[in-house]
């Protein structure tokens, strides 16, 4: 049974996984839109990631005896400085989810909620591997560079990225 500030917190939570959805779902159009298919399509992919995100914890508040609820989500922004610009936010977007998720498991370690601490280890192990997955693409952009040949080659790496993902979700090499 979750306590009436854990279901808060998780609810709050598929909340912010949603908008975590739209802010790469609408990311990737604007890749599309400048001529950068490999961003988009690594982003459309991302937006997927994050609706399973939300789904586990819509799924695990439902299992627990509580109501998942939807709540408003805002629009996200569609307009970028530049692709390095929108990876810059990216990775602040994901340090900031990976700060309400260790709130969430430290509430949950205090109630003694070992069911939900339990169930949010997979979440802490996930941003840490999207913290570090994006710190890495940031650091091609201090290799390469973000002018013109720069960009055509990170690219090329993100439509390589999206596949490897991709692949390796559906267990095919
Ligand atoms: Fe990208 O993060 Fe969800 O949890």
């Amino acid at each position: 049974m979750l306590s009436k500030k854990m279901l808060k917190m998780l609810n709050d939570q598929v909340n912010l996984e949603f908008y975590s959805s739209n802010i790469y779902l609408q990311m990737s159009s604007w890749c599309d839109s400048k001529g950068l298919p490999g961003g988009a399509k690594f982003l459309r992919h991302h937006a997927e990631e994050e609706m399973m995100h939300m789904s586990k914890i819509f799924d695990y508040i439902n299992d627990s005896d509580g109501m998942a609820i939807v709540g408003e989500i805002k629009s996200p922004k569609s307009e970028f400085q530049s692709v390095k610009a929108m990876f810059i936010e990216i990775y602040d977007h994901e340090c900031y989810v990976t700060k309400k998720i260790n709130e969430i498991a430290g509430v949950a370690f205090e109630e003694k909620d070992f069911f939900t601490f339990n169930f949010l280890q997979w979440y802490i192990a996930e941003q840490h591997e999207e913290e570090a997955l994006f710190k890495g693409i940031l650091d091609k952009f201090e290799i390469i560079g973000d002018a013109k040949n720069g960009l055509f080659f990170i690219d090329q790496e993100l439509s390589k990225m999206a596949t490897a993902e991709a692949s390796a979700e559906s267990g095919v090499e």
